[in-house]
């Protein structure tokens, strides 16, 4: 027989059997039986001094690894402040695991002091949700709650726990098997289905992949590579996805979309068959949905049945998980006589031989192009430069905006779980805190933060969780003195009216940092940009470099808000008066 044991030593005792090794919070009033617990247990508690943060850090922590990720907050404003991370983790389909405390079960629906009700708020934004009313549930809930995050499309789970939950007393059951009817996932995919998507592909004249963040949640990298060579198709991976086909494979082509290179949103107009991986055919990815990828048939692999023919009806729908069906599928186009066949046959290899010309074409008429001066720092300047020094190899953590679009044109990451963003969500701030997560997972890795100077204000309380820790993130600030993404709409469709978007009063980055104890730089000159980051690159400890870019430049290519994705604008479309 177990030790008898109280529910908050029970909640440690199920996450350390979950490999948990670390998570991020927050106390409060209702969590102080778990704090006491924490005092003295090996799993490592991450103070941050936000809860948006704790919930951004899980995030990073998770996507860098593809381990579940666990943020803790308190009841009432802890639990809200929770929100913002969880819809993110939902959007981007991130494993979380939220631990909330609750009001005493006696008082609650009584308007007790710090009571919200959590369980309400967090449902829309959950993959699934708890409230636990009783010890004795306390143990199948939580494990529950890391299998439902981890299993089929991931994505966050909440467990919200009394006070009176953590003081009662019990002994843990170990819980040795699952068990969720009507909770299936189905991962195999359909054998005729992969059969007919193989013989489309074999017969592909124009064949296109798509790939997005269901291969990098799938691990399924290795296996999308070996698609991409045994087609020899080119290749694009989404925001999400990068990272999912080195950026130095011959085969990738780079982003599509709203900011995606001119080659990829050519491409995926004028395929014939358009291979979609794990991807959910989003609106920044598909511009103006009846024209995209119009000649295409469409193969569309998901694990979540949800997905399929949500955005785009697909020819050749196969549910299943990515890493799996792909297996299935190059082992068929392998063996069967299907590839062999067509490959063979004149017409489609002359076909392709000449799609792949087309494909270099595009490229060549319009690079993704580095962009400098002599005389100021461009931002695509900056991003060649941390492309440099990570060599395809570091993380990559970013938050939103202007920033955020040229990292993702312009630096390679050459592995999946190096380039950390909010990708769907979009949520400024998100950037810092995920680079902390992101660090603590890898401290191994070298770790930038990229944050634009708008972002980077919403996170600057957790320069004291980095300093504190000694983290050795380079936070690298894109400084442009705008909200650059808006001010770049207001410039292009509000007749340059900038409203709202101009950031004075940015605070001196060497004093800051040096108020945390660390070490920081301002610079504004081109020439002093490699050296500048080299030094921080070389610091042992967290670094703060503020990098005044040009204010002015857009990023380009665009497809302005409703125009199909082959109507970009690839340069300013006129000269612009610069405001005083
Ligand atoms: C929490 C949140 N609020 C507002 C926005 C809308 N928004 C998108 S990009 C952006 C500007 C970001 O500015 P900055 O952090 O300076 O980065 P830049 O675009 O200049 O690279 C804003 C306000 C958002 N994405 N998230």
């Amino acid at each position: 027989m177990s030790t008898l044991t109280n529910g908050a030593k029970m909640l440690l005792e199920c996450l350390a059997r979950e490999g948990v090794d670390c998570f991020f919070g927050y106390p409060g009033g209702v969590t102080l039986p778990l704090y006491d617990a924490i005092y003295d247990h090996h799993i490592r508690h991450v103070l941050v001094r936000h809860e948006e943060n704790a919930c951004f850090a899980a995030e990073g922590y998770a996507r860098a690894t593809g381990k579940v990720g666990v943020c803790c907050a308190t009841s009432g404003p802890g639990a809200t402040n929770l929100v913002t991370g969880l819809v993110d983790a939902m959007m981007d389909s991130i494993p979380i695991v939220a631990l909330t405390g609750q009001v005493t079960s006696k008082l609650i629906g009584s308007d007790a002091f710090q009571e919200a009700d959590t369980f309400g708020i967090t449902r829309s934004c959950t993959k699934h949700n708890y409230l636990v009313k009783k010890l004795e549930d306390l143990p199948q809930a939580v494990h529950e709650a890391f299998y439902i995050a981890a299993s089929g499309r991931p994505g966050p789970v909440l467990v919200d726990i009394p006070k009176d939950v953590f003081q009662a007393q019990g002994h843990y059951t170990p819980v040795t098997s699952i068990h969720l009817p009507g909770y299936k996932v189905y991962t195999e995919g359909h054998t005729g289905q992969i059969r007919r998507a193989a013989q489309l592909m074999a017969e592909a004249e124009r064949p296109f992949i798509y790939a997005g963040g269901g291969i990098i949640a799938a691990n399924a990298s290795a296996e999308l590579r070996e698609l991409v060579e045994i087609l020899d198709a080119p290749a694009v991976t989404t925001l999400m996805g990068l990272g999912g086909l080195p950026s130095n494979h011959p085969n990738f082509v780079s982003m599509p979309g709203m900011h995606g290179s001119y080659a990829a949103n050519m491409g995926m107009t004028h395929c014939d068959v358009l291979i979609a991986l794990g991807v959910r055919f989003d609106d920044r990815v598909t511009g103006r949905l009846a024209a995209f990828a119009p000649h295409a048939k469409v193969v569309h692999v998901d694990i979540d049945p949800a997905e399929i023919g949500k955005n785009r009806a697909a020819d050749v729908p196969i549910v299943g998980d990515v890493k799996r069906v792909l297996a299935k599928l190059n082992a068929e186009l392998r063996g069967g006589a299907g590839l062999q066949a067509c490959a063979s046959a004149t017409d489609a290899l002359a076909a392709r031989q000449a799609w792949w010309s087309q494909i270099r074409a595009w490229q060549a008429e319009h690079p993704l192009a580095p962009v400098t001066s002599d005389s100021e720092i461009k931002p695509q300047h900056l991003m060649m430069e941390i492309d440099r020094l990570s060599a395809g190899e570091a993380i990559v953590c970013s938050d939103v905006g202007q920033h955020q679009m040229w990292a993702a044109q312009l630096i390679r990451f050459n592995a999946p779980r190096l380039w950390i963003n909010s990708g769907g969500l979009g949520a400024m701030g998100f950037g810092l805190p995920s680079a902390i997560g992101a660090q603590f997972a890898r401290p191994d890795k070298l770790v930038f933060a990229l944050v634009g100077d708008g972002g980077f204000q919403m996170s600057i309380p957790e320069l004291s969780t980095i300093a504190s820790h000694g983290l050795p993130i380079k936070i690298v600030i894109m400084n442009n003195g705008y909200l650059g993404m808006v001010r770049q709409w207001q410039e292009l469709f509000y007749n340059n009216r900038l409203s709202s978007v101009e950031l004075d009063c940015f605070p001196d980055a060497e004093k800051l940092a040096a108020a945390y104890g660390f070490k920081g730089r301002t610079i504004d000159k081109p020439w002093e940009l490699a050296s500048a980051l080299e030094e921080a690159v070389r610091e042992p400890g967290p670094y703060l470099l503020n990098v005044k870019v040009s204010p002015y430049e857009n990023v380009y290519p665009m497809v302005p808000a409703g125009g199909a994705i082959n109507e970009m604008v690839l340069a300013p479309p006129q000269p612009v008066a610069v405001p005083k």
